[in-house]
């Protein structure tokens, strides 16, 4: 793909301001991106907008209508390449052909195979100007979960946990409420209001019984899914319970007991996945039929040996651990205790790392490969 970017103050101004747009849907475009554009004229902003939600207009649809007839000779700025394709909506590099634009900056090309390049070429061949690559890392990075997905037909999955300074996550009793401060665990709520499943293996609900939902006044329930191989789930636990908005998936297999899969399957909201497997759920079969299904993104919340199955098979892009200044000692569990590197040297290590105090815990984050 050819890139240029010959860009102004005023090119970063309203990339930027489209980028912002492009978030203000975080967590409520799955399985689309975020994207929003901005259209300008003669320095001043005329119309701007941004995606809503999967299958309803895209950004510069949106834009355009609030252009109106200003869009004529004026300048887009989209996050994403437009698309080229007819999908669930019409191509919009052909409405910013029919609305007169005459130049586009576009942030990244759009990964979906259906597009990838053919957007930015349609729009050249009219002979518009075309100018692709400003601001492309921030806009990858506000689509990371949209990339992974439709480049490898996987969600992305975050693993978020929680920590006392010496690697705990309970004390030896099973105790661990609460290691993380309340600002640390209102954060969590963010998370499980952007991502769309939120997955803990059965040992987490049989020692917790989480609720799993999302707790902020405007927020929604994300997708509940628990790993449970032998079908061990309480049938009175609280996940099952059909008071969150969202299903709860329970994944098991061939050892689940029939009678008691049947009784789940009759709960409202709930839905038993079955895998062709003696005793383990083939993790990465049940995460691609999560795409399947439309869903693109993975909060892992426990335990550690769900957590480290998942990283030993490089299913984990991302981590946020919440470190607390607490001490507790003793053999109390941890947050990797399925992952089993023999050698330092073998260490995995984390790049674009970010860190912050502003919880009273240490948040770092940080991802686990290079894309
Ligand atoms: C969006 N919103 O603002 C842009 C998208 O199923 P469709 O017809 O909505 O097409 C979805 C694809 O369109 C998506 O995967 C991406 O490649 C492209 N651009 N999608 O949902 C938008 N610009
Ligand atoms: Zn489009």
């Amino acid at each position: 793909m050819q890139t240029s970017s010959p860009s102004n103050s005023n090119d970063e101004r309203f990339m930027k301001r489209a980028l912002d747009l492009a978030i203000k849907a975080m967590g409520r475009t799955s399985p689309n991106p975020l994207v929003g554009c901005v259209i300008a004229k003669d320095d001043q902003i005329v119309g701007e907008g941004y995606h809503l939600k999967a299958g309803t207009p895209h950004a510069e649809v949106h834009a355009l209508a609030d252009a109106g007839e200003l869009a004529r000779d004026a300048t887009a700025y989209v996050t994403l390449e437009p698309c080229s394709h007819f999908g669930r909506t019409p191509p919009c590099a052909e409405a910013l052909i029919r609305a007169g634009v005459k130049r586009v900056v576009v942030a990244m090309s759009d990964p979906n195979p259906l597009v990838s390049g053919r957007g930015i070429a349609r729009l050249r061949e009219i002979g518009i100007q075309v100018d692709v690559g400003l601001m492309c890392q921030e806009a990858s990075l506000i689509n990371e979960v949209f990339i992974k997905a439709i480049t490898t037909g996987l969600p992305f999955v975050v693993y978020k946990t929680a920590m006392t300074l010496d690697g705990k996550i309970a004390t030896e009793t099973g105790d661990s409420r609460w290691v993380s401060s309340e600002g640390s665990r209102q954060y969590v709520h963010q998370l499980r209001d952007r991502y769309d499943v939120i997955l803990a293996g059965s040992e987490t609900v049989l020692i917790d019984n989480p609720a799993l939902t999302c707790r902020l006044p405007s927020g929604r329930d994300p997708i509940r899914l628990i790993v449970d191989g032998k079908l061990r789930i309480p049938e009175n636990a609280q996940v099952l319970s059909s008071s969150a908005l969202s299903p709860c998936v329970i994944a098991t297999t061939q050892a689940a007991s029939r009678e008691k899969l049947g009784r789940l399957n009759l709960l409202s909201g709930v839905e038993v996945w079955q895998y062709d497997t003696p005793r383990h759920v083939p993790l990465e079969k049940l995460l691609c039929d999560l795409v399947r299904r439309g869903w693109t993104s993975v909060l892992l919340e426990g335990g550690g040996g769900l957590a480290g199955t998942l990283i030993k098979e490089q299913c984990v892009d991302k981590v946020e651990f919440f470190i607390a200044p607490k001490l507790v000692g003793g053999n109390g569990p941890s947050p990797l205790s399925g992952l089993h590197i023999q050698h330092m040297s073998d260490a995995l290590e984390l790049h674009d790392l970010l860190f912050d105090m502003n919880s009273g815990d240490l948040h770092v984050t940080g991802y686990t490969s290079r894309s």
